[in-house]
């Protein structure tokens, strides 16, 4: 079993108490399963096989969540494999940009935020668990690796290693919310049906809240469990657990029906066999936690032969199931307007697929307030254009209609296309000159490939119409010195100039750098070309309010950033954990470029092609190894991005900073998103007194919960398209198994009914 202080080392403490699935646990459970002759890994192919040979479809696809867990922790390591992949890991992880700063933070983030995690240590940590006998098996194995990159709270970083991700998807299948009755009570945990039959009058009993899970306060099992996510902020966290309408909003690209129930990351972390809530008025209520598999699993006898099936053969009949449809390439038409969201109304101008609405507010009081709803910046070639067109058209339709207020609904924002970010705000600010500083951590590779791609460059001038595909793909990338300006918004003059290193806070990063967004590769990075829409700001920035569930993340952080520091707007932020505290109101990863780790390796083997001399030169470690071959998915972040004007030299990451207002959520918010425009319109424009939070902001008693790692967040440009459409992959991916598509509910009066 793990010793305490190894659990606490890696950050497992949480698995311990949210997930308390030990070791030890797992071996008294064996010796109790029904046929005990029959592996753990056979006893889920009897269950996904009933007849044992291939039949006729459905077959079932769930199978209790403690069979799943002991399937696969009886894969049993493969040694040489995994010291490979710790051996290889940092040579991507050199590409984090918040590094160093994660194993000592500013106090603020430490007291506020997150604990620090030394990650190259960490490794060495799991290395000598596994020469010690504690890590004997792949799951583990994954797990240690998936937790210790999660205690970074970063949500553009992650390695999931195959057994993780692709096998199992656990599931309670039961979503809550966390609401207030009135918008002034704290809010208490219900579970979302209960909402439901309130709000249709259709049920005879008085709804009751959940005060236990599993014999826990039900407040701090699901902080805990919260912090399995990737969110950075802890009331971002716990509001990621619930059912929210914006998320639904996404579909597939959405985290489904809530952390809880195990949607998005949430679908990795193993599960009891069942879940006990209990309610205020005494009733208890059991239900049976599952893992789902899209795997056939024919004929799978043991964790070893798992592992070949599934893990090693790519082609294996025991990984096909005819009956699931994995997704490909995007259908036609998504550049086109879907049907309205559920629990939203019909939008004045609809964009494309639910990736932004323009909507005005039914009801008397609201008929100056306009809403722009952007759930996403895009991250996506077929939308772009209609993206960026849905926002144009609706602003000057807002204005020319007499809206004087705008409201612009960021929630469940887990970023896109970087770009999209600016030409939203340049539309609003057409005056203002988008800062946007930021920097990469030093490491000997940038600086190569920086060497190598710059050196080549100038065979040709920038330009659009570039023929040879090759170069337009290398003058667009950061690596060719031309591309981006200076903080002060001059042309960089070398590489050496952009690279640095400059000593900051004792690290080392590259000279602070901002986009150029007249460059002539602007279109060719983003699908668009950035506008602004006039030449005069039409509303006031007191005139436009930001709304965050927390869940504003990568290009999303980016956009507020622009909008609240340079365009003086305000933010409210909804939701939070059960207290009367000030919320931040963007809680998700503020670092600003994912790189998948694939494009890592083609970088330095494009560099190497360029300049042979690199052959023999620290890039020569990237070749496609075990790390990258094992690898279910994978981000890095390689931009931090820097305040204008801020000489702390700290990273916006690492900075802690409130919301100007706060509401909880009320029932009525969780089935009509009309009731949050209302009550953000009231806040901002008529009665601040709305706001939740005058008291002081933080609760030390909450510091001392667990500290742990949940959602991809996903935002790089279009020279960046390969990894960010990798991740955008992988997260419909997760989410197909927790928005439960296929499930035969039709939608009722504008939401989605728990399936
Ligand atoms: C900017 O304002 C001037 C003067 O009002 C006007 O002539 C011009 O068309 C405007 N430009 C744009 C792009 O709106
Ligand atoms: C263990 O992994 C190594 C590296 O991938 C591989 O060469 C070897 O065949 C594996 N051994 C087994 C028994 O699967
Ligand atoms: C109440 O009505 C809603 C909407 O028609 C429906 O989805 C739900 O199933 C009903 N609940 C009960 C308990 O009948
Ligand atoms: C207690 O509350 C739960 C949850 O709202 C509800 O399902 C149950 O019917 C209630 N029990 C009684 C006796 O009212
Ligand atoms: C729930 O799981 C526990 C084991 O963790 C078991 O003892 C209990 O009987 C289960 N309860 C129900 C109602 O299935
Ligand atoms: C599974 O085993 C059965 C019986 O031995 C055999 O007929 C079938 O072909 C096997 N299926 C696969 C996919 O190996
Ligand atoms: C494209 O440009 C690269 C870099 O200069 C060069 O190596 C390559 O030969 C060029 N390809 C063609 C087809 O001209
Ligand atoms: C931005 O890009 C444009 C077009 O390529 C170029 O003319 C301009 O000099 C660049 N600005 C800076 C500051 O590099
Ligand atoms: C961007 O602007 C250039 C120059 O006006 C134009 O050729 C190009 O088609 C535009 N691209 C897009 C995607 O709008
Ligand atoms: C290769 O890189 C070295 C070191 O930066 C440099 O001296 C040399 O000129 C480069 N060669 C080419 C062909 O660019």
């Amino acid at each position: 079993m793990w010793p305490c202080e190894v659990a606490t080392l890696l950050g497992l403490a949480a698995l311990v108490t949210s997930s308390p699935i030990s070791p030890a646990d797992n071996v008294n459970r064996r010796q109790e399963t029904p046929t005990p002759t029959l592996e753990p890994c056979a006893q889920v192919s009897v269950i996904l096989n009933p007849s044992g040979v291939p039949t006729d479809d459905p077959r079932p696809t769930e199978v209790p969540a403690d069979i799943a867990y002991q399937c696969l922790t009886s894969i049993p390591l493969n040694v040489t494999s995994a010291k490979a992949i710790l051996f290889e890991l940092p040579l991507y992880l050199n590409w984090q940009s918040t590094l160093d700063v994660l194993k000592d933070p500013p106090p603020e983030y430490v007291e506020k935020v997150q604990d620090p995690v030394d990650i190259l240590a960490g490794l060495d940590t799991i290395s000598a668990f596994i020469d010690q006998g504690y890590i004997s098996d792949e799951w583990s194995f994954g797990w240690a690796l998936y937790r210790l990159l999660g205690a970074a709270h970063d949500g553009h970083l992650a390695y999931i290693l195959d057994v993780v991700g692709e096998i199992f998807s656990f599931s309670r299948p039961v979503p809550l919310v966390s609401v207030s009755e009135d918008g002034s009570k704290l809010p208490a945990v219900f579970a979302y049906t209960d909402i439901l039959g309130l709000h249709f009058k259709n049920i005879s009993y008085t709804p009751s809240a959940i005060v236990k899970i599993d014999d826990q306060d039900a407040n701090a099992f699901l902080e805990d469990l919260s912090q399995q996510g990737s969110l950075q902020d802890r009331d971002a966290l716990y509001n990621n657990l619930f059912y929210n309408l914006a998320q639904i909003s996404l579909g597939v690209g959405g985290s489904g029906l809530g952390g809880f129930t195990g949607a998005g990351r949430g679908r990795y972390v193993p599960l009891n066999p069942n879940t006990t809530l209990e309610f205020a008025n005494g009733t208890k209520f059991t239900i049976a936690n599952t893992a789902k598999s899209y795997f056939s699993f024919q004929n799978v006898t043991s964790g070893a032969d798992l592992r070949r099936k599934i893990v090693i053969d790519e082609d294996s009949t025991a990984k096909f199931r005819p009956d699931v449809i994995t997704p490909v390439s995007p259908p036609p038409g998504l550049d086109q307007a879907a049907a309205p969201p559920l629990g939203y109304p019909t939008p004045v101008v609809p964009g494309p697929q639910n990736l932004i609405n323009g909507f005005y507010i039914d009801g008397p009081g609201y008929e100056n307030v306009a809403v722009l709803q952007v759930p996403s910046f895009v991250s996506s070639s077929y939308a772009e254009v209609a993206f960026q067109i849905t926002s144009q058209k609706f602003l000057q339709k807002a204005w020319s209609e007499g809206k004087t207020k705008l409201i612009i609904d960021l929630q469940a924002n887990g970023g896109g296309t970087i770009l999209q970010g600016y030409d939203l705000f340049k539309q609003l600010f057409p005056a203002l000159d988008p800062y946007g500083g930021n920097r990469f951590r030093y490491n000997a590779a940038v600086d190569l490939i920086g060497q190598a791609f710059s050196g080549v460059v100038g065979q040709s001038p920038r330009d659009a119409g570039l023929k040879n595909i090759t170069l337009r793909s290398i003058q667009a990338s950061y690596f060719d010195y031309h591309t981006d300006q200076t903080a002060d918004g001059k042309p960089f003059e070398s590489w050496a100039q952009k690279v640095g290193p400059n000593t900051v806070n004792e690290d080392d990063y590259t000279s602070i750098s901002r986009w150029n967004i007249t460059d002539v590769y602007i279109p060719y990075q983003s699908g668009i070309n950035i506008t602004g829409s006039s030449n005069q700001t039409r509303w006031r920035s007191e005139d436009i309010v930001l709304i965050t569930d927390g869940y504003c993340a990568s290009t999303c952080s980016i956009f507020a950033e622009l909008m609240t520091q340079q365009g003086h707007v305000k933010t409210i932020a909804l939701g939070g954990r059960s207290n009367a505290n000030k919320i931040q109101a963007v809680g998700g990863v503020k670092g600003a470029n994912i790189y998948q780790w694939g494009y890592i390796q083609q970088y330095a083997a494009q560099a190497i092609h360029f300049n042979e001399t690199f052959q023999t030169s620290a890039l020569k470690q990237y070749t496609s190894g075990e790390a990258l071959s094992r690898s279910y998915g994978n981000g890095i972040n390689v931009r931090d991005a820097v305040r204008l004007g801020d000489d702390s030299g700290i990273a916006l990451q690492f900075k802690y900073e409130e919301a100007d207002c706060r509401l909880y959520f009320t029932p009525e918010m969780t089935v009509s998103v009309a009731a949050i425009w209302k009550a953000a319109a009231d806040a901002q424009w008529s009665d601040p007194s709305k706001c939740i939070g005058s008291g002081g902001y933080y609760n030390p008693s909450n510091a001392k919960r667990a500290t742990q790692g949940k959602t991809t967040t996903l935002s790089p440009a279009r020279s960046q398209m390969r990894g960010a459409q990798a991740l955008r992959q992988m997260k419909a991916f997760e989410n197909t198994f927790s928005m439960q598509t296929n499930c035969k509910h039709e939608a009722h009066d504008g939401f989605m009914p728990p399936c």
